[in-house]
């Protein structure tokens, strides 16, 4: 899964045009990179971060929905707003990717009578708060979101949505220490209700900043080698940036597996 930001058009008008256009030519590369899905965010959704207005986010998203949902790869939408949910859906969308695991009013209604894909993500607080003490927030990181996440999978079951179509996610960075998100990467395969595949998203987070002391532009590496670490312990869909490099690492590891 490749990141794509619809993100900020610092300038006016000719700065949106220039915006979307950068996306487009991100996304084109992210395509012939191979990747699988590409998962478009308007909203920033770091720590800290303002949230943003609806109707902002739509007209940064819907657009990129509308050029890239013949592209052959599979679009994806990371937004926990309903109304973003069924506006993509309607244009197209294939996927869902909550970083509120659809828990919002509205968020379930919004995808339940779709097909699409979605991924259930585990976060505590909201962005701007979920840092504040996440070393007092758990019993037991790990036990902790997976009890979290099979309950999202069993509510969203009851709620009509088939299992086939829901994907869980630990939630790298939303509300968790260093130490605590690299307890989840460690024991990955704990954190999801069996048979249900497992998102990872560690690219360029600050989890890997920690260890490496760099900042993010300088975290490819890095990222790299957390994205196969995940896949190694499971995960079937990796949350990245640099999409070109990870799938090379990640054809070693399938060429190793291959042998093994
Ligand atoms: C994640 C996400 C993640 C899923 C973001 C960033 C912050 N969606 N959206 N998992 N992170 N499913 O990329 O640094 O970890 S936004």
């Amino acid at each position: 899964m490749g990141i794509l930001n619809a993100t900020p058009d610092s300038f006016s008008d000719g700065g949106r045009f220039i915006a979307r256009d950068a996306a487009l030519r991100h996304a084109e590369q992210m395509i012939a990179a191979g990747v699988d899905i590409i998962d478009i965010g308007g909203e920033s959704t770091r720590p800290g971060a303002p949230p943003l207005a609806l109707d902002a986010e739509l007209e940064r998203v819907i657009p990129l929905v509308d050029e890239l949902r013949d592209a052959g790869v599979a679009i994806s939408i990371d937004t926990y707003k309903p109304e973003v949910m069924a506006e993509s859906l309607a244009h197209g969308a294939d996927m869902i990717n909550d970083i509120w695991g659809l828990r919002l009013p509205g968020a379930l209604e919004a995808v339940a009578a779709s097909d699409c894909g979605l991924c259930v993500m585990h976060m505590i607080g909201d962005p701007q708060t979920m840092q504040t003490a996440p070393e007092s927030a758990y019993d037991d990181v790990v036990a902790d979101v997976a009890q979290f996440l099979a309950h999202r999978v069993a509510d969203l079951e009851s709620a009509g949505v088939a299992r086939a179509r829901i994907s869980v996610d630990p939630g790298f960075g939303f509300g968790k220490t260093v130490e605590q998100n690299y307890a989840l990467l460690a024991d990955l395969p704990r954190t999801a209700p069996a048979g249900v595949p497992v998102l990872a998203g560690m690219s360029r987070k600050s989890m890997l900043g920690a260890v490496i002391n760099k900042p993010a532009t300088e975290r490819l590496a890095a990222s790299v080698a957390a994205a196969v670490l995940a896949v190694e312990r499971g995960a079937r869909i990796v949350r990245v940036h640099d999409v070109a490099e990870t799938i090379d690492a990640l054809k070693v590891w399938a060429a190793m597996r291959a042998a093994g």
